[in-house]
């Protein structure tokens, strides 16, 4: 059975959990993490000395990086509508998947961390509204892409694309900021929202 390592509130666990229930692959799951177990202690390092959740076990292999983990079980199930096995509607999916966790994650982390974590140190109050203005800005590029009507963000189908950017709007409306109206991202996050195994991974979340 594989094994789930890493907190359900983190924003990175959830790609991996969700995944799995899309696919619809068992797994076991066990919390770690900062407010859970730390990922500090020598066991949990022993898996992975970035000291990062999630963490994959499947058997003897240990697989981390949340983005990877989602391709490598899309892969393993030959799940090829999650993610296409031809290179460009492959690399559509990739683009997507790495612009989250690029630019898009860049541009939250100090607003996040100051609003939600209330972390004193995240920021000054002028670099906490610029991650604002800045997080306003990559969620507008995501309303001018949806805008054209596609239902996902790579066009029709559902994909891993869409769990990992789905985590992150997710994010966007959680967080309590004045957002701008994005009428085409908010119908997207409604249409994600109704899937069976989205339920449990949208919400609240604080890492
Ligand atoms: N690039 C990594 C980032 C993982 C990461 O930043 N995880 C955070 C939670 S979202 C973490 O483990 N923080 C330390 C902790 O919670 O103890 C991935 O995508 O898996």
């Amino acid at each position: 059975m594989l094994q789930v390592l890493g907190k359900r509130q983190s924003i990175n666990v959830r790609k991996v959990l969700w995944t799995c229930d899309e696919i619809g692959v068992p797994y076991e799951h066990e919390e770690w993490g900062a407010g859970t177990r730390p990922t500090s202690a020598p066991e949990f390092l022993s898996l992975n000395p970035k000291a990062l959740v999630p963490v994959l076990i499947d058997g003897p292999s240990i697989i981390t990086e949340s983005n990877t983990i989602a391709r490598y079980l899309a892969g393993k199930h030959d799940r090829t509508d999650l993610l296409p096995v031809e290179p460009l509607a492959r690399a559509q999916v990739e683009e997507m998947m790495d612009w989250q966790a690029t630019e898009l994650n860049g541009s939250w982390r100090v607003a996040f961390q100051a609003i939600v974590r209330k972390n004193q140190i995240a920021g000054t109050a002028e670099q906490v509204a610029a991650s604002l203005v800045e997080w306003a800005r990559m969620m507008r590029l995501l309303e001018r892409r949806l805008a054209d009507g596609r239902l996902h963000v790579c066009g029709k189908p559902f994909t891993l694309a869409d769990i990992v950017i789905g985590l992150s709007v997710n994010r966007w409306f959680q967080t309590p900021i004045e957002r701008p109206e994005l009428p085409s991202v908010r119908a997207y996050f409604d249409r994600l929202s109704q899937r069976p195994a989205a339920h449990t991974h949208l919400g609240d979340g604080t890492d």
